[in-house]
């Protein structure tokens, strides 16, 4: 009986190791106008929970985001980037913040 439980209980922890380096990788479409907002949006995120990794590509607007998926989902990264100031894919960006955002980094009208 002892001998199961060990053998459980290692199944168990090998299980849990697997998931911890399970990452997922999002690519979100947003509206970055210049470097500024690069920055604003890779520092929102690599302080979100879970994120990991956090690329973006300023010509294409995109923001790719390496995650664990046990810690965040999708929609809490698009939401961060929402938070201050940017659209995430459908998640429109926080107005509020939007307004505090550097004329350079408005959309243009
Ligand atoms: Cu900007």
């Amino acid at each position: 009986m002892k001998k199961v439980i060990f053998i459980m209980s290692l199944l168990v922890a090998t299980l849990v190791t697997a998931q911890n380096k399970k990452e997922e990788t999002i690519t979100i479409k947003t509206d970055m106008q210049c470097s500024m907002c690069e920055n604003l949006i890779k520092e929102a995120l690599i302080y979100t929970k879970g994120v990991k990794q956090v690329e973006t590509n300023l010509e294409k607007d995109l923001v790719i985001v390496v995650y664990k998926p046990q810690k965040t989902n999708p929609d809490a990264i698009r939401h961060a980037i929402a938070k201050v100031g940017y659209d995430a894919d459908s998640i429109p960006a926080v107005k509020s913040e939007y307004e505090k955002l550097p004329a350079c980094c408005k959309k243009p009208e």
